[in-house]
């Protein structure tokens, strides 16, 4: 029986992949854990662990008293946040990556790890980026994430641990907003446009860059977690994607259900730097013939189904 502890739970991924895993393998089986406790919140919808991952002993202690055998480890700041701050940004996601293994290790326990498109860099192909490629990031995100896929990788091949991971492009999703991202437009342009019927972003118009809606995340990580370990020549690090766009292309797939929706554009000189150092798009082959990746959402399914939700909530 699969006993599961999602590090992070209460950020963006977190608070959809606590219910998705819960509604697979039984909410008892799901422990979600983080920093601090949201009320309303997936952590009263069953068990819910305080825990900051960069304390080793707690996060060793958690895994052992709820017998947890599968970490779902998505703590972690992200690109924008962590050009403010480089050495909180190493600290949380180096220090607590190894605490997580060092405690699955002690636990034998099985790790997905996410890694991001942010491992890649302006000396990486920028167009259908392949999986096996130059990875020199120029951020610390990226060198976090870099360095977070090879030290998986080595604790599969020194200690034999089963880890697994994704390198999830931008996600648009409609539960908990994004904090701290370079891909963050791409989700708050849906509540801009139903709130307020305009959007100012921060990147320029003609940005490509790739995304994926939720619930392909989601299920990737699940699928990705049950493929057969035969079929896997990577386990860690897969490319993947659903749609490469700019926020000129999202713009104009709002305009169709919303006619009168305008954008402008406010360009935040780090994150366009950032942005443009990452791929316009990825070459995510790999997963869908190791694993069987495959995106249900393209641009036009996905703005249709944002929209659709968000209304409900908002109104
Ligand atoms: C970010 O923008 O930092 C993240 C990512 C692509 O990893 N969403």
């Amino acid at each position: 029986m699969k006993k599961i502890l999602v590090t992070g739970s209460m950020g963006q991924i977190g608070s959809e992949l606590v219910s998705h895993l819960r509604d697979r393998y039984g909410s008892s089986n799901v422990i979600a854990s983080g920093r601090r406790k949201k009320n309303g919140s997936i952590a009263d919808q069953g068990p819910f662990e305080l825990l900051d991952v960069t304390d080793s002993e707690k996060t060793e202690a958690v895994v052992r008293n709820n017998k947890v055998n599968t970490i779902y480890h998505l703590a972690s700041l992200l690109s924008a946040t962590g050009e403010q701050d480089p050495q909180a940004l190493w600290n949380i996601n180096m220090n607590g990556l190894i605490n997580v293994l060092e405690a699955a290790r002690a636990h034998g326990c099985s790790v997905f790890f996410p890694s991001s498109i942010a491992v890649f860099g302006s000396q990486s192909p920028k167009d259908k980026t392949p999986q096996d490629t130059i990875t020199r990031p120029s951020t610390i995100y990226g060198i976090s994430k870099v360095s977070g896929e090879l030290l998986c990788d080595y604790y599969h091949l020194k200690y034999g641990l089963d880890i697994r991971g994704l390198r999830y492009p931008g996600i648009i999703s409609n539960v908990a907003l994004p904090g701290g991202g370079t891909t963050d437009y791409a989700v708050l342009i849906f509540y801009d446009a139903l709130k307020d019927g305009r959007h100012t972003c921060f990147l320029k118009e003609d940005t490509a860059l790739d995304f994926i809606y939720m619930p392909d995340a989601l299920e990737g990580a699940v699928k990705l977690m049950e493929a057969d370990p035969a079929k896997l020549r990577h386990r860690n690090a897969f490319n993947i994607t659903a749609m490469s766009i700019t926020p000129k292309q999202l713009a104009a797939a709002i305009k169709e259900h919303k006619p009168d929706f305008t954008i402008d554009y406010e360009i935040d000189p780090v994150r366009q730097e950032i942005a443009d150092s990452w791929p316009n798009s990825l070459d995510d082959s790999e997963a869908r013939t190791q694993w069987g990746w495959d995106p249900q959402y393209d641009l036009k399914k996905m703005t249709t189904d944002m929209l659709e939700v968000l209304a409900a909530r908002i109104n």
